[in-house]
């Protein structure tokens, strides 16, 4: 037990790592290789939309998906874990909300049209589908108001959904960064490997990292969290 236990504390902290590390390139990139952040209608708004993307929508999403994971928390009360899950989630889903604005604003200010692209197909139904996850959710598992036979029937649609839906943002996510370089360095630039083309293929790839260390963590049967009879 102990040997699984420091098995899962090294691939936490591995995966915390290429996570925070994720954000901190995707913040480099915007301040140093792009035009920075503001709120304004140019592209200083635009860059609020990768930043808030990989934040909230990969970096804090996987770790929502592992809370009941963490070894030290099964002694605390099932509810309280839920909140923290639900809790996490519903900051994702806020950010995410902020940084769709973000993007639709931008394009609004300079007359781009919208939702033409496959990222913004797959990206905004994947939004859609994680509002009506986190809603179904609360009312099902959290609010106190589901039987236990309709909890039961849900579970293993909501565990498979939260994890298409991770997969599926960060199929989104590498799509989004491949339609900005070739935008932002056009197509012959990127091919002489410039180094915000080389540093911004980098950020993809840790996203991917990332994204497989969250599912392999919340795939091992011995890290479950104990279920408790009559839950
Ligand atoms: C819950 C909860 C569980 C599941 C289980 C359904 O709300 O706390 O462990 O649903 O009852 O399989």
């Amino acid at each position: 037990a102990m040997d699984g236990y420091k098995g899962f504390l090294g691939l936490l902290v591995s995966a915390l790592l290429v996570g925070f590390l994720s954000v901190i390139f995707t913040l480099v990139w915007v301040l140093h290789y792009r035009e920075g952040l503001g709120w304004d209608g140019t592209a200083l708004e635009f860059n609020w939309h990768p930043v808030l993307m990989v934040t909230g929508f990969v970096f804090i999403q996987g770790i929502a998906i592992i809370v009941y994971r963490l070894p030290w928390t099964w002694k605390c009360s099932k509810l309280l874990m839920k909140s923290i899950h639900a809790g996490l989630h519903t900051v994702a889903a806020i950010l995410v909300i902020i940084s769709l604005v973000s993007v639709f604003d931008f394009h609004n200010a300079l007359s781009i049209p919208n939702m033409y692209s496959l990222h913004s197909w797959v990206g905004l139904t994947v939004v859609i589908l994680y509002i009506l996850q986190l809603v179904l959710g609360v009312f099902i598992f959290l609010l106190p108001w589901a039987p236990l036979s309709l909890r039961a029937l849900v579970m293993p649609m909501h565990v498979y959904s939260g994890l298409l839906i991770f997969g599926t943002v960060i199929a989104a996510v590498l799509m989004g960064v491949t339609e900005k370089l070739l935008f932002a360095l056009n197509s012959s630039g990127y091919s002489k490997f410039p180094p915000e083309g080389v540093f911004t293929n980098t950020l993809g790839l840790l996203i991917v990292v990332y994204g497989a260390l969250i599912f392999w963590i919340v795939t091992r049967p011995q890290w479950q969290r104990p279920k408790e009879p009559n839950s």
